[in-house]
């Protein structure tokens, strides 16, 4: 199941709709779901049954919005044995765009029936978003720390409690009022046109534990006012080696968002600054507390000396446990040690 277009693009004021989309050649009677929003963003206007369902007699059809950000809608085909078959439009929800600047329009729960009415197991979700404002240009981008791996995909996020809520970076101002429970840190982001070039954008972004790398508050990375166009991306961390890209990915004005996925080796600049995990993936390389591009004994003397025995958000909290320990020392500062960044130029 998929909601479309996505992302939707419009501005304060406009009325939009999208779609509930089948995926499959299933056959189903019916369905429920549950798409939460953002109701400071969007205002839910209706909802109408899908082409799918045109020309069926409909026993129950119920759209219920009495719980907050949530908005439910179930339909069955009435009459035994009776069943559409995929792949269709199953619903279309209308809603006004209030104000900006983004909001998920995220399958909280679904039920597909079968013909006999039995739910279906394990459909998957493809969740919708909109973004509202003028000019945005986006994409989704991919990466990992490297002190805070659990396994060879994921990280952890025991930093989250201590993480602050404004952007720890300089430069762009990026305050939140929570942080969403998958935040692994705060990175800061750069757009350039070549890689000498200075940064034609920049923003604090959250990194999640899957690795996706997103703008706050939205589900994936969002440029208000900026052109569509092909960038390389600057990945910087607090105590890590910053990456760059070695190629360009697109940030589109339309259309479904590019991946640029620096988790893979061979799509960062000079594969400097990394770390290998398996089948190609890397992190960046911890050890880098003052910042200065390299993994020096000024990240151990000035930092991690001074720093060990403390706890909370600290730069030589190498694996981002929220302590500052022998561990960080011994497992990265030692590992990386003479390791530096590729990427040209300092933080912006
Ligand atoms: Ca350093
Ligand atoms: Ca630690």
């Amino acid at each position: 199941m998929s909601v479309q277009p996505y992302p939707v693009i419009t501005t304060p004021g406009q009325t939009f709709s999208v779609s509930y989309e089948l995926d499959t050649d299933t056959q189903v009677r019916g369905f429920a779901v549950s798409i939460a929003y953002d109701s400071s963003v969007l205002s839910f206007v209706q909802a109408s049954r899908g082409t799918l369902f045109a020309n069926q007699n409909i026993g129950w059809w119920r759209v219920n919005t009495d719980t907050l950000n949530v908005l439910h809608v179930e339909c069955l085909i009435f009459g035994a044995g009776l069943s559409v078959t995929g792949p269709g439009n199953m619903l279309n929800l209308t809603f006004n765009a209030i104000g900006g600047d983004f909001s998920s329009l995220r399958i909280s729960s679904q039920s597909l029936y079968d013909v006999s009415g039995y739910a279906i197991p394990s459909v998957n979700k493809n969740h919708g978003a909109v973004i509202i404002g003028n000019q945005p240009a986006y994409l989704s981008a991919r990466c990992f720390l490297q002190g805070a791996m659990d396994g060879d995909a994921m990280m952890h996020n025991l930093l989250r409690p201590h993480l602050p809520l404004n952007s720890p970076y300089p430069g762009a101002v990026q305050a939140v009022t929570d942080i969403p429970e998958g935040v692994v840190d705060w990175m800061y982001l750069e757009l350039r046109e070549s890689p000498n070039a200075r940064a034609i954008a920049t923003q604090p972004v959250f990194l999640l534990k899957d690795g996706s790398v997103c703008s706050a508050g939205k589900s994936f990375v969002v440029f208000m006012g900026l052109a569509a166009g092909d960038y390389y991306l600057v990945l910087r961390h607090r105590n890590h080696l910053a990456i760059m890209s070695a190629i360009t990915f697109g940030l589109v004005s339309s259309g479904a968002p590019e991946l640029a996925d620096l988790s893979l080796a061979t799509h960062v600049y000079l594969q400097s600054g990394i770390v290998a995990l398996s089948d190609g993936r890397c992190a960046l390389a911890a050890g880098d507390a003052d910042q200065d591009g390299g993994v020096f004994p000024s990240d151990r003397n000035e930092q991690w000396q001074r720093q060990n025995g403390t706890s909370g958000y600290r730069s030589a909290d190498f694996n981002l446990d929220g302590v500052v320990d022998s561990q960080d020392l011994q497992l990265f500062w030692q590992g990386n040690a003479g390791l530096m960044s590729a990427v040209p130029g300092a933080l912006q």
